[in-house]
């Protein structure tokens, strides 16, 4: 084998290394959100969790929560944005105290993400 042939396999070697490792970080992360993390704000007509991948809505829900961990009735979830923002209408009018948004997404490189945040409807 001739040094210039091994010196491309090496090449290709490198490419697919850093290809597989920029995939690893597109896994869809939540950028924003509203309302925001630990956000004070009057009951929420919708709430947007923006994320860094467009999703499979599918395969991604929202789940609300109230401090006596009693599911809050939502809306059908939906996309908007390029279909990185997922969107749930929240249709009772929330009580003043702390809420829990727990999210599961999948996005569309095929890789499931979830977290939660609280936020707070103020009286
Ligand atoms: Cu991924």
């Amino acid at each position: 084998m001739t040094m210039s042939k091994l010196a491309r396999i090496a090449s290709i070697a490198l490419i697919l290394t850093a290809a597989t490792a920029s995939q690893a970080l597109a896994h869809a992360h939540l950028k924003t959100s509203s309302p925001a993390e630990k956000a004070s704000v009057v009951s929420p007509g919708e709430l947007d969790l923006t994320f860094t991948e467009e999703l499979d809505l599918k395969f991604s829900g929202v789940k609300l929560t109230d401090l006596g961990k009693k599911d809050i009735e939502l809306g059908e979830a939906g996309l908007k944005d390029d279909g990185k923002v997922l969107t749930v209408p929240v249709s009772a009018t929330l009580a003043p105290g702390d809420y829990t948004v727990d999210w599961h997404v999948l996005s569309t490189d095929g890789h499931k993400t979830s977290g939660s945040y609280t936020f707070t409807v103020k009286p």
